[in-house]
C-alpha cells in the first residue's frame, strides 16, 4: 500500500505498511482499484451520449468513500468496483480506442492488486504525481459535497462534467506540470460551485442558521448520538425517534445541525455531546447508546465496546458494525438504533453548559452593519479563519494556544472541525460579536467566503487580500483540500496551512503555491501573531 492523502500520514511520507487512521493494507489496495476504476468509469462516460447521469453518481459515491476515515469495509469497497465496472461493461463493444482504466476489469484478488499504473506511485515524475494527487483529492472533497446536495435532490450537471473531464485529465500523460496547475485551480473554482450548491440545498431545505446557544449536558432518556455532514439523515432520524422517548445528540461535525431552524423545532434534540471525530474512542463509550456515523470521521473501536452499538450509513462503513440501507434518507429505517437505544441506560454527562454557534453568512450578514462599525471604529482590528479540520496530534495544541494568544480586538471565523480546539474557550465578545463566529460544518467555509465578499464590496475594496482577514487554516482530510483549493480560485492570498504542509505536495509544487498565492504554514505561536496579527 501506499497513501498520502491525510495530514497524518505516517512520517509525513506516507502509510506503507497499515494506516496511521486504522486502514489495512488491504482496504487502502482496494481504495486504489476504485480510484482507478472511477477513473475509467469517467472516460466512459465521458464518450456516451445517454445514461450519464447514473455513472456520474457512481463517480461520486466512489470517490466519497474513499475518503479518509469514510470507509473501512473492504466488502462494500469491492461491491463499489464491481457495481463501477458492470455499469461501464455495456458500452465498452461498441467504444474504440479507450485507454487503459476504460477497458480494465479484474473481480478477483482486489485486495493484492497493485502497481501496474493503479496506485499513487505509478505516476514517476514527482510533480505530475504531486498535481495529480492534489485534483484527486479536491475531487474527493468536492464528491462529498456534491453527495450531500445531491440526496437533498440538488445537482448541477456543470460539476459532473466537470468531476469526469478532471478524472480522465489526470490519466493523460501529455499533461503538462502547467496544466495541471491550471486544472488544480479550476478544481477549486467548481469546488466552490459545489459548496454554494451544498450551501443552497441546506438553507433552502432546513433554513439558515441563526445564533444558537447549543447545550453541551445530558438527560435521563436513552438516546441516540449521530456525527459525519449529511443532514439529510438527521432530519430523518430526528422523525423517526420523535415521541419514542428516545433523545438525539449530535457530535463533532454534526453539530451544527443544532444551528438549523428546522431541527431545532424536535424537543427531544437535546443538544451536543463531545467534541471532535478523534475523541470518539472515550466518548462513544460513555454515551452509552447506538451511534449513527452518517460520513466521516470514524476512528476503529479500540476493543468491541460499542461496536454493538455502531451503526453506518450513505458511503460510511465499518466491518461488524450495521449498515442501514438507502440512498436518500427518506428510504432508510432507523428502527434498529431506536428499539437498540430503548433498552441502552441513558448517556452519561460529561460536560455542562452551552457554547454558541450558527454565524454562517445569513446570520453574519444580519449583523453587517455591527461588524462593519466594530471594523471601522477599530474596535475589531482583524478576523481570523481558523477553519478546517481537527485531528489528534499533539502538534495540533498549536491551535488551541493560537486562539488564547490572539489579542482582545480580533474575532475567529471558523467552520468544520477544527472549532473543537477553541470554542469552548470562551473568549468573550466585541460589542455584542462573539470572538468565535462559528458558521458550520467545513462545507460551509462556503460562508465565511461569502461573508468576505460582502464585507470587500461595503468596504468597497478591489481585491479581497485588502481585508483585515488573515487565514491559518487546519487540514487533515480531503475535504479540506477541496476548502483550500476554493480559497487559492478566490484569489485568497498568504493562507497558512498547517499544522504541516501536505506530504503530497512536491517541492516544486510548493513553489508554485509560495510564489504565486504566498501560501505557507504555521511556525510557533508567537511568530504567527507577530506576522498574522500585528504586522
Ligand atoms: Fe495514512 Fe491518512 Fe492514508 Fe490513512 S488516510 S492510510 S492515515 S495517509
Ligand atoms: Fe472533521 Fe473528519 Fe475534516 Fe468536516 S470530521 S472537518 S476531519
Amino acid at each position: 500500500m501506499f497513501c498520502y492523502q491525510c495530514q497524518e500520514t505516517a512520517r509525513n511520507q506516507g502509510c506503507t505498511i497499515k494506516g496511521v487512521c486504522g486502514k489495512t493494507a488491504g482496504v487502502a489496495n482496494l481504495q486504489d482499484v476504485l480510484i482507478y476504476v472511477s477513473k475509467g468509469l469517467a472516460q466512459v462516460r465521458n464518450r456516451i451520449q445517454d445514461g450519464k447521469e447514473v455513472l456520474d453518481k457512481q463517480i461520486v459515491d466512489n470517490l466519497f468513500m474513499t475518503i479518509t476515515n469514510a470507509n473501512f469495509d473492504a466488502e462494500k469497497i469491492e461491491e463499489a468496483i464491481i457495481t463501477s465496472l458492470d455499469l461501464k461493461k455495456p458500452y465498452l463493444a461498441e467504444l474504440k480506442d479507450l485507454p487503459a482504466a476504460a477497458t480494465f476489469d479484474v473481480r478477483e484478488g482486489l485486495e493484492e492488486v497493485e502497481g501496474d499504473g493503479i496506485g499513487v506511485l505509478a505516476t514517476e515524475d514527482e510533480d505530475i504525481r504531486s498535481l495529480r494527487e492534489l485534483i484527486t483529492y479536491g475531487l474527493k472533497g468536492l464528491a462529498a459535497y456534491v453527495h450531500h446536495a445531491e440526496v437533498l435532490g440538488y445537482e448541477d450537471g456543470a460539476i459532473q462534467d466537470f468531476m469526469a473531464e478532471a478524472l480522465e485529465k489526470i490519466t493523460d500523460d501529455s499533461l503538462t506540470v502547467e496544466d495541471l496547475v491550471a486544472l488544480t485551480l479550476k478544481t477549486g473554482e467548481v469546488g466552490v460551485q459545489g459548496m454554494a450548491l451544498l450551501d443552497k440545498a441546506n438553507t433552502e431545505r432546513y433554513g439558515h442558521p441563526e445564533i444558537t446557544e447549543v447545550n453541551l449536558g445530558t438527560r435521563n432518556n436513552p438516546g441516540i448520538l449521530i456525527s459525519g455532514h449529511d443532514l439529510g439523515d438527521m432530519e430523518e432520524l430526528l422523525k423517526q425517534t420523535e415521541g419514542t422517548g428516545v433523545d438525539v445528540y449530535t457530535h463533532s461535525e454534526m453539530l451544527p445541525a443544532n444551528y438549523y431552524p428546522a431541527f431545532k423545532k424536535y424537543d427531544h434534540f437535546v443538544g451536543n455531546y463531545g467534541g471532535s471525530w478523534w475523541h470518539q474512542k472515550e466518548e462513544f463509550a460513555s454515551f452509552n447508546g447506538p451511534i449513527l456515523m452518517t460520513t466521516n470521521c470514524i476512528v476503529p473501536p479500540r476493543d468491541d465496546s460499542y461496536l454493538d452499538r455502531l451503526y453506518t450509513t450513505g458511503v460510511a462503513g465499518y466491518p461488524g458494525a450495521k449498515h442501514i440501507e438507502g440512498h436518500i434518507a427518506t428510504e432508510k429505517d432507523f428502527s434498529p438504533l431506536i428499539e437498540q437505544a430503548k433498552a441502552c441506560p441513558a448517556p452519561q454527562q460529561i460536560e455542562e453548559g452551552t457554547i454558541v454557534g450558527g454565524f454562517a453568512h445569513n446570520q453574519v450578514l444580519a449583523l453587517a452593519d455591527k461588524v462593519v462599525d466594530a471594523v471601522k471604529t477599530g474596535a475589531i482590528r482583524k478576523f481570523v479563519v481558523m477553519g478546517g479540520c481537527d485531528g489528534r496530534q499533539s502538534d495540533r495544541n498549536y491551535y488551541e494556544e493560537f486562539a488564547k494568544a490572539l489579542p482582545d480586538d480580533t474575532v475567529i471565523l471558523t467552520a468544520g472541525c477544527a472549532k473543537y480546539r477553541y470554542n469552548k474557550l470562551h473568549m468573550g465578545d466585541i460589542g455584542g460579536i462573539p470572538r468565535v463566529l462559528d458558521a458550520g460544518q467545513c462545507n460551509d467555509s462556503y460562508s465565511l467566503a461569502v461573508i468576505a465578499l460582502k464585507l470587500k464590496e461595503v468596504f468597497g475594496l478591489e481585491d479581497i487580500n485588502e481585508l483585515p482577514i488573515v487565514y491559518n487554516i487546519a487540514w487533515y482530510e480531503q475535504k479540506a483540500v477541496i476548502v483550500f483549493l476554493a480559497l487559492l480560485a478566490l484569489g485568497v492570498k498568504n493562507i497558512h496551512l498547517g499544522p504541516t504542509l501536505p506530504a503530497f505536495l512536491s517541492e516544486n509544487v510548493v513553489k508554485v503555491l509560495v510564489e504565486n498565492f504566498q501560501v505557507g504554514t504555521n511556525s510557533d505561536v508567537e511568530t504567527d501573531i507577530q506576522e498574522l496579527i500585528m504586522a
